[in-house]
């Protein structure tokens, strides 16, 4: 493998063209398997650099909307026969940056090319109806228009899949783009980028631009050139943009944490839902918002299952996500491995039994901690309800479903949930009560196919949904023409 990228330093992309930023800073993101490693530098935009690339997209928005769709559709597939050719490099970029282990960072980058190839498809598909009219000289139908100017602003937990679900739909229903990534993963974003910058879209269709939240995220929300905003990340960030997304009149679009519980039923098939329950809550060591972290199982066969949790579980290797031993890469940053670290004191000092890991692994430099595993977990302890974003399972006794489904209930989130049963009332109860906007059968918990709508209840979500023909919904308004 390569360190091509090492100490490169990554522009924006605003109108067409690479640039530095007026600050003329830029910031190294750090490596967090080997902290003294920067992947790569990135721009400290300013607003200045913002509004032009503002200015740049909302100048491109009329002709671009005004191209055929399946045009646009064909920009797409250009990204996406560019993107292929890139898939390791880019993969090793993120295993690089955030820690992902290379499979998993191969996988997601794969999966942002079947996402591009997919809404280029759209770029053919119906976008209208015709509703009969009760004037028979007239014609009457639906037509969908794009927004204008849409706002990207995206985690660093997913850095190429989570941009190209936003883009792709908002480029073929004909808005132009502002990406703003999280500055955690600007590198591989960057890489993404140069895909798109090599497709050769119109001049200011697409605009990349690197800075912190607070400037740059926060300058998209509050321009009122800015039509829409499409926003994944922490639920605080995500309120506070909703806020001021509402009050100057610009449609938003939230997704935000989850807490996600599994239920192991009594008549699981008890390997399978070890096995989910490992991959669902530890793999990408736990930074996923569908990432499994309650773990409600029944007391009949609360030991058997535990024994054979444990027995997995501390056979995981955590270790550098580029070497093939590695199944657990690191804590993405050192903010998170303090995060992470201080949850498993919390649990501690509430009363909960640490049966398993949670130690930092003395042996590495960077921020890896072993998987930790919870027993005797109650629905008002921390642990229990709020968003850890790491590698900790919390295990929680209950008699029956009924009590299995309120427990898993008994949160402020509600993105995705799995229950493991071969009863078909357990699975009919769970798809019916579970409040999720993600239920699972019999399979752990994850993110849906592509062409499936992906999205949260409750705190999880502003009740949008990506992915998918839902996609339309966010990223075009319906017009309702009547012709006589
Ligand atoms: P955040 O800290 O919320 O950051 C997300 C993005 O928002 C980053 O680009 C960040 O910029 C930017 N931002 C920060 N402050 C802002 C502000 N005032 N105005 C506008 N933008 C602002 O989240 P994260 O730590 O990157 O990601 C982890 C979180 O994402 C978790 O809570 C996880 O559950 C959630 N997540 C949810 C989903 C879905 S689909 N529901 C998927 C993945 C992740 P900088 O960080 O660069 O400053």
């Amino acid at each position: 493998m390569s360190t091509a990228t090492q100490n490169q330093t990554y522009l924006n992309f605003i109108n067409g063209e690479w640039q530095a930023s007026s600050s003329e800073k830029s910031q190294g993101s750090i490596n967090p398997t080997n902290p003294d490693e920067v992947v790569g530098n990135y721009q400290l935009s300013t607003k200045e650099d913002l509004n032009q690339a503002i200015e740049a997209a909302d100048h491109a928005k009329t002709a671009w909307r005004k191209l055929a769709a399946p045009e646009r559709g064909n920009y797409l597939f250009k990204i996406a026969d560019i993107l292929e050719t890139r898939v390791d490099e880019i993969a090793e970029t993120m295993t690089r940056e955030m820690g992902k282990t290379f499979p998993e960072a191969k996988g997601e980058t794969m999966r942002g090319v079947a996402i591009l190839r997919y809404y280029a498809g759209e770029g053919m598909r119906k976008t209208g109806d015709v509703i009969p009219s009760t004037d028979k000289d007239a014609l009457m139908f639906t037509k969908r228009s794009p927004l204008g100017v849409v706002g990207v602003i995206t985690p660093w937990n997913f850095p190429v899949a989570i941009p190209i679900w936003k883009m792709a739909p908002a480029l073929v229903y004909g808005n132009t783009v502002v990406f703003k990534p999280a500055q955690e993963a600007a590198i591989t974003a960057a890489k993404v980028m140069e895909c798109m910058a090599e497709a050769n879209l119109p001049q200011g269709v697409v605009n990349f631009i690197t800075g912190s939240g607070s400037t740059i995220g926060q300058g998209l929300v509050d321009h009122p050139k800015v039509d829409g905003i499409t926003f994944t990340g922490s639920e605080n960030v995500g309120r506070r943009i909703g806020q001021g997304a509402l009050a100057r009149g610009a449609k938003y679009q939230l997704e935000m944490g989850g807490k996600n519980p599994v239920i192991v039923a009594a008549d699981a098939d008890l390997d399978l839902a070890v096995d989910a329950t490992i991959s669902g809550g530890l793999k990408s060591t736990g930074q996923k918002c569908t990432a499994t972290s309650r773990v409600i199982v029944q007391s009949s066969i609360y030991d058997e299952f535990k024994e054979k949790l444990l027995e997995k579980v501390k056979q995981i290797k955590v270790g550098d996500g580029l070497k093939e031993d590695s199944w657990m890469g690191p804590c993405a940053s050192e903010s998170q491995f303090n995060t992470v670290s201080s949850y498993i004191d919390k649990g501690k000092e509430e009363g909960a039994v640490l049966l398993y890991g949670g130690e930092p692994v003395k042996e590495e430099k960077g921020y890896f901690i072993t998987p930790a595993v919870f027993e005797n977990v109650t629905s008002e302890m921390a642990i229990a309800q709020e968003e850890i974003f790491g590698p900790v399972l919390a295990l929680m006794k209950v008699e029956t479903i009924e009590e299995a489904i309120e427990v898993a209930n008994d949160v402020e989130f509600g993105l995705s949930a799995s229950i493991f049963t071969t009863n078909i009332q357990n699975f009919l109860s769970f798809i019916d009560d579970m409040e999720a906007g993600l239920v699972r059968v019999n399979a752990e918990s994850a993110g849906v196919e592509l062409q499936a709508p992906f999205g949260g209840m409750k705190r999880s979500s502003s009740h949008s949904r990506e992915q998918g023909e839902a996609a339309i919904e966010f990223f075009t308004s319906i017009k309702t023409v009547f012709v006589k």
